[in-house]
């Protein structure tokens, strides 16, 4: 075997006997694999209870659905799972965020839906969540809307039902609750704005984005937040045809966002397309579920905040493959 190879197994051997001594990320996510060959309803549902509990002690912290994350140390950014548990694994062990104590991640939202290990996806998430919600971020995509935005497909009650029987409904009345207390938006102060699908088309106004959620369906701002994509040909925004809600949308839009929020650029997933970049660099899109849509690599972002706010080409030369 060669040397190097040798090396970094004793590097990994020596790092999981610490994590087994505290409680770290990969720790927890160790027991978490373990308890998903016997998962017990009555535990799961403690765990959307402690995650729904968590998020409220953090809504001090943030302004309504708008959550801060402070310009500190690393963040990784992770797209769409769609269910996909091998992919966040991969995430997990791949970004650093299992060995860094200040290392932070945030999920952009979609996490059901789609993929095989719908469950195991949601077990994990919540583990890190309720474990280290400080380091730990879900925000809302459209596959954790309101009940009254419905969209397709939906498999995850199925799920729930064959795993959880007659009490499957309960646990989904409970992850509907769960989703009402996501933050729908994230912003590094000076440097990334984030959100599932893009920006809306009427506000830059920051306490807009943060109500939106309470204003819907008074306002389109939340349908747009989740729903919108970029789109290089067009001035300003125009129907999503394509998707049928939310709407396409232009540099402008960008650039006029950007400005308001002074940030440097958006990162946003919900299209199947990691790593593309729109508006001159200014738009990344990260997507992470490979499985249920047959990609050979999904792709995700660490910054170092060390770094100045990264734009154009360096945004996507900071991207991991996987
Ligand atoms: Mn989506």
């Amino acid at each position: 075997m060669p040397k190097k190879i040798i090396a970094v197994d004793h590097e990994l051997a020596s790092d999981f006997a610490r994590h087994m001594k505290s409680s770290t990320p990969a720790e927890v996510i160790k027991t978490g694999l373990d308890d998903l060959d016997n998962l017990r309803t009555r535990d799961f549902q403690k765990l959307l209870e402690n995650c729904s509990n968590s998020l409220l002690d953090k809504a001090d912290s943030r302004n309504g659905a708008l959550a801060k994350i402070p310009p500190e140390n690393r963040l990784t950014v992770v797209g769409d799972l769609h269910g996909d548990m091998d992919a966040l694994l991969d995430v997990l062990t791949g970004s650093g965020f299992y060995h860094n104590r200040d290392h932070r991640i945030i999920f952009l939202g979609d996490y059901g839906d789609r993929g095989r290990d719908q469950i195991g996806t949601y077990y994990l998430l919540l583990l890190l969540l309720s474990h280290f919600p400080e380091k730990v971020t879900l925000l809302r995509g459209n596959h954790e809307a309101p009940r009254e935005m419905p969209f397709h497909p939906h498999d995850l009650p199925d799920k729930l039902r064959w795993t959880f029987g007659s009490k499957g409904n309960e646990v989904k009345e409970q992850i509907y609750d769960l989703y009402d207390s996501l933050p729908i938006a994230a912003i590094v102060p000076g440097h990334y704005l984030m959100l599932h699908g893009g920006p809306p088309s009427d506000t830059i106004d920051e306490d807009e984005i943060a109500l939106a959620p309470k204003r819907h369906p008074q306002t389109k701002v939340f349908e747009e937040i989740l729903w919108n994509d970029p789109d290089e040909e067009i001035n300003g925004t125009a129907p999503n045809t394509r998707r049928g809600v939310g709407k396409i949308f232009g540099k402008e839009v960008t650039n006029r966002i950007l400005k308001a929020f002074s940030v440097s650029s958006i990162i946003r997933a919900h299209e199947a397309s990691p790593g593309k970049v729109n508006h001159e660099g200014r738009v990344l899109t990260v997507f992470c579920s490979k499985a249920p849509y047959h990609l050979r690599q999904g792709a995700y972002i660490t910054v170092d905040f060390a770094d100045p706010p990264l734009q154009g080409e360096s945004l996507s030369e900071h991207l991991t493959w996987f």
